[in-house]
């Protein structure tokens, strides 16, 4: 399939791991959820808590990325993530729902769930977005607490002050397999719900925000069609609004593999020097299919259903090993 506009959609190319999935997107029962990087599949596991009970799709994915958020071990979501070069631990985070509801916080600091802030936004507030200052106060008001413990972590600050030794910015691809969580599910009802969190990219500019908060960028539903959720270095995304472009291909008749790597694709054609360079996208669609594509190889998702708990493996379009 051919759109308008330079995108091409994938059927007859054969990159390793596409091949299997890019005519035949995998269709899944409802409900279920899906989520970025190894890290999902525990963030998955208090999802799955919430849909197997009836739950709503929003409520499951809050509670399944506050899992990942609540995890200091980990080097980009929640205060145990890196900081920024000033030696400050910002958090962008977001939640979308069926109807097209939002909210939004980014450049957040010493919170412990920026994602429930962001759905406080959406209920609590006539805004969809709010930033830094802003963001905590609110936060505070809405009595969430400013965590106790030092932030960044020592052990984040040892590392930190060793990268200040040379001061060099670099996005890197794949840190660890721990990254941003982008999460979406489908509940009984077959309504979707998505959530997105991080600490972003590691030693950014002081102030800088990524795609994670950015509604169409880092996360994006339509309840007509289907949801998007975006991992890697966030101002390629931001520059195609990744996630609601995927979403815009998925109504136009793409299937979730599909619309995920065309929009990859896209972003190559914007970036011709890809080096270090790691984007992945995440969708479902309103018939149950979903699927995942990476610019890069070593991105994976996590998927959760009755009876399946499985970590795939995603498309990818280039190797950087
Ligand atoms: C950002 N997309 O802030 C996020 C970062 C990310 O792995 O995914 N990190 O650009």
């Amino acid at each position: 399939m051919v759109f308008s506009g330079g995108d091409t959609l994938p059927e007859n190319e054969q990159e390793p791991g596409a091949a299997a999935s890019s005519k035949n997107d995998t269709a899944s029962s409802k409900p279920f959820v899906i989520s970025t990087w190894k890290h999902g599949m525990a963030a998955n596991a208090g999802a799955w808590e919430v849909l197997s009970a009836g739950g709503d799709a929003l409520d499951a994915v809050e509670r399944g990325v506050r899992i990942t958020e609540a995890d200091l071990t980990n080097r980009s979501v929640g205060l145990g993530g890196r900081p920024d070069r000033d030696g400050r631990v910002t958090l962008d985070a977001s939640v979308m729902d069926h109807d097209s509801r939002c909210g939004s916080v980014a450049f957040l600091q010493h919170i412990k769930h920026p994602v429930s802030v962001a759905r406080a936004v959406m209920e609590h507030t006539p805004h969809v977005m709010l930033a830094g200052e802003g963001a905590y106060r609110f936060a505070l008001n809405r009595g969430f607490e400013r965590v106790d413990f030092e932030v960044p972590l020592p052990e984040v600050r040892a590392v930190y002050e060793k990268w200040l030794d040379k001061g060099e910015y670099r996005p890197e691809a794949n840190i660890e397999n721990h990254d941003t969580i982008g999460m979406l599910a489908i509940d009984s009802r077959g309504r979707i719900g998505g959530a997105c969190t991080t600490s972003g990219m590691a030693y950014k500019m002081h102030g800088r925000i990524g795609d994670s908060p950015v509604i169409g960028s880092g996360l994006f539903i339509d309840g007509d069609v289907g949801g998007a959720t975006a991992t890697g270095v966030g101002e390629a995304i931001m520059r195609v609004s990744g996630s609601s472009a995927v979403v815009e291909l998925m109504r136009a008749g793409a299937t979730p593999n599909e619309a995920c790597k065309a929009i990859v694709q896209r972003i190559l054609r914007k970036h011709p020097e890809a080096e270090g360079l790691q984007v992945g996208f995440i969708a479902v669609d309103t018939e149950g299919r979903y699927g995942g594509y990476s610019l890069l190889n070593g991105f994976n998702y996590a998927f959760t259903a009755e009876g399946r708990n499985e970590l795939v493996e995603s498309g990818y379009k280039l190797s950087w090993e």
